[in-house]
């Protein structure tokens, strides 16, 4: 496992890379002033409901060096079809979403079970910035510094008993507030899952914000899955429930298309989508003329992640 550094107190120029800092100080001048300014001044939790900022420590050792895609990328073209399923639909329909009071209801194969406030369940979890790669199914890729913690130090506190071999994860439920699910695209709620081992994988992240702001409506908020290794559909959005459980859950897309889309969804290279390559894929920002860029077994973290699916056939396991 790789070396944790988790530094109180760093100076601003320490919290992100210096071209990720520089960004931030363009943020500044784009209308973002109050918040870019909280994050480099290291400003605590007290600011967050006036400013959106988010009190964090960079995970260095857990962060990639590639440069991360601007803000007006991550948050601008996004899958969500709760909010539309056009790539511009969620950072407008997504606006006005009510992510406080937020609940989240925990059980199934634990000791600890119950349906708590979402600031309840987050306040004793200290925040990092991981800058993480992010691979879409559909051969889209980007950079992003979210701000979370890992999955298994929520987890823990409910201690999972041994019977708990999958975690099941499921979307608020909202067609009011959610016009996309009054539309049949999708069976209603979305829901995703994760072998144990996987979700107590230390990469493995709850994320709460992004460029160290309260996360974006359209990319998730309050509370979505991050699991970098994994298609993106993995990531679920606006998690109002994570249950543990004895055998595999249903997945929406391994449910609603299961030729194309598995319950593992490891972003493999080798493994092609029936309808397109999945060998490499377009960098978000990069313009029309930009070069496709190789995509890596596991996203490039099969240094990490690899023995979790020692022994199994990838081609069927997909
Ligand atoms: N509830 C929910 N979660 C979801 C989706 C969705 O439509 N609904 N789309 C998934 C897909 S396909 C991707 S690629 C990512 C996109 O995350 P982003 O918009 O933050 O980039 O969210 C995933 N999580
Ligand atoms: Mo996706």
């Amino acid at each position: 496992m790789r070396k944790r550094t988790s530094t109180p107190g760093i100076r601003p120029s320490d919290i992100t890379p210096e071209r990720v800092f520089h960004s931030r100080r363009a943020l500044l001048g784009a209308g973002f002033g109050l918040a870019a300014a909280g994050v480099v001044g290291g400003r605590a939790a007290s600011a967050a409901p006036a400013t959106g900022v988010l009190p964090f420590t960079l995970d260095r050792a857990d962060s990639v060096a590639d440069r991360p895609n601007s803000f007006e990328d991550i948050s601008t073209y996004n899958n969500y079809y709760e909010f539309g399923t056009g790539k511009s639909d969620p950072a407008r329909e997504a606006q006005h979403f009510r992510t406080s009071p937020w609940s989240v209801t925990i059980g199934g194969e634990a000791e600890v079970r119950g349906t708590f406030h979402l600031e309840d369940l987050l306040r004793p979890l200290p925040l990092q910035e991981r800058i993480y790669r992010f691979r879409c199914v559909e051969a889209w890729s980007m950079v992003v510094p979210w701000v979370g913690f890992p999955l298994r130090d929520l987890l823990q506190r409910f201690k999972p008993n041994s019977n708990a071999k999958f975690v099941a994860f499921k979307t608020l439920y909202d067609p009011a507030q959610m016009p996309g699910q009054r539309v049949p695209v999708l069976p209603w709620p979305y829901v995703e899952g994760l072998r144990i081992d996987e979700a107590m994988h230390p990469l493995t992240m709850l994320v709460v914000g992004l460029y160290g702001k309260v996360l974006p409506n359209q990319n998730g908020a309050p509370l979505r899955l991050i699991v970098p290794w994994k298609y993106g559909f993995k990531s679920i959005k606006a998690i109002v429930e994570i249950q543990f459980t004895r055998t595999q859950p249903a997945t929406t897309w391994s449910g609603a298309a299961p030729n194309e889309y598995g319950f593992y969804a490891n972003v493999n290279p080798a493994v092609d989508h029936p309808r397109w390559s999945q060998a490499t894929e377009r960098r978000l920002g990069g313009g029309l003329f930009a070069p496709r860029i190789p995509t890596l077994p596991f996203n490039g973290y099969g240094a990490e992640v690899a023995s979790l699916y020692r022994g199994m056939d990838l081609r069927r396991y997909f």
